[in-house]
């Protein structure tokens, strides 16, 4: 799949309020700012159109757009997040995809699904039940997403894991990046598997866009293990993000 198009909304002031499982210190806004730029740049380098949406006072975690919307086969489908601070933001971005898509469709439903816990091929969606994603929220998600001709794949996370893609990403259609203790359940089996180096678990939350593999900053071994296989590698530095459990995928939706 080669995306023409990403949507990002630019870090808010609120940030530094974000939900994040550990706290290591809330993120500076304007270094937030300046990360993200970085970020929006790379992916228009690669040729692709960036929308960048306004900041969103009320909603600290908005940045990470990836998780009230899945783009898919050229339709928008409006999630459910489980973060309470968190649901108002599917309604403030209904405007601006209906405005993009041609087609919106809703979860619908009590369930929940965070677009963090959906990994897409071009035949796959794989889906990880996590404390954000609930059974019910999969059941709704299966209808549409067997109507736009995608198989789906319902795995577990590992508790420990915020995010099912917060440890993985897809390469290439058939490659993914993995960490060891997401792989070590099994649910990546048809796949090949490349996993991150030890203490660098934090390198799969990576996106394939158009050419380049984008990993954060940090991670040296995974970095240079792609290179060996031939993967065209970029890093950027994410440090801000990843005081809110965030990374590469979350800032984003790709089309
Ligand atoms: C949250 O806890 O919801 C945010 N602080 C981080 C969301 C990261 N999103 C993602 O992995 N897709």
């Amino acid at each position: 799949i080669t995306f023409t198009h990403a949507l990002c909304r630019a870090p808010s002031r609120s940030v530094t309020a974000g939900l994040r499982a550990e706290d290591r210190g809330a993120p500076d806004a304007d270094l937030f700012a300046r990360e993200h730029a970085a970020y929006v740049a790379a992916l228009r380098r690669t040729g692709a159109e960036v929308t960048v949406l306004e900041p969103q006072e009320a909603f600290p975690d908005s940045v990470f757009i990836e998780d009230p919307a899945l783009c898919l086969a050229g339709v928008a489908i409006l999630l459910r997040p489980e973060a309470p601070t968190r649901r108002g933001e599917v309604a403030a971005l209904r405007p601006d995809l209906s405005r993009l898509f041609p087609e919106i469709r809703d979860l619908g439903g009590p369930g929940c699904v965070d677009g963090g816990d959906i990994l897409c091929s071009d035949t796959e969606v794989m889906v990880g039940l996590s404390a954000r994603t609930d059974a019910a929220g999969v059941a709704a998600l299966r209808p549409i997403v067997e109507d736009l001709g995608y198989r789906m794949r319902v795995v577990e996370t590992p508790a420990e894991i915020l995010h099912f893609k917060t440890e993985s990403s897809l390469l290439d259609p058939e490659t993914i990046l993995a960490s060891p203790r997401l792989a070590a359940t099994g649910c990546f089996s048809g796949y090949r598997v490349i996993e991150t180096a030890s203490g660098e678990e934090g390198a799969a939350n990576a996106i394939r866009f158009n050419a380049p593999v984008f990993l954060s900053d940090g991670f040296p071994r995974t970095a240079e293990r792609l290179d060996r296989v031939g993967y065209e590698i970029r890093q950027l530095p994410m440090s801000q993000a990843a005081l809110l459990d965030g990374g590469l995928s979350c800032l984003s939706l790709r089309y």
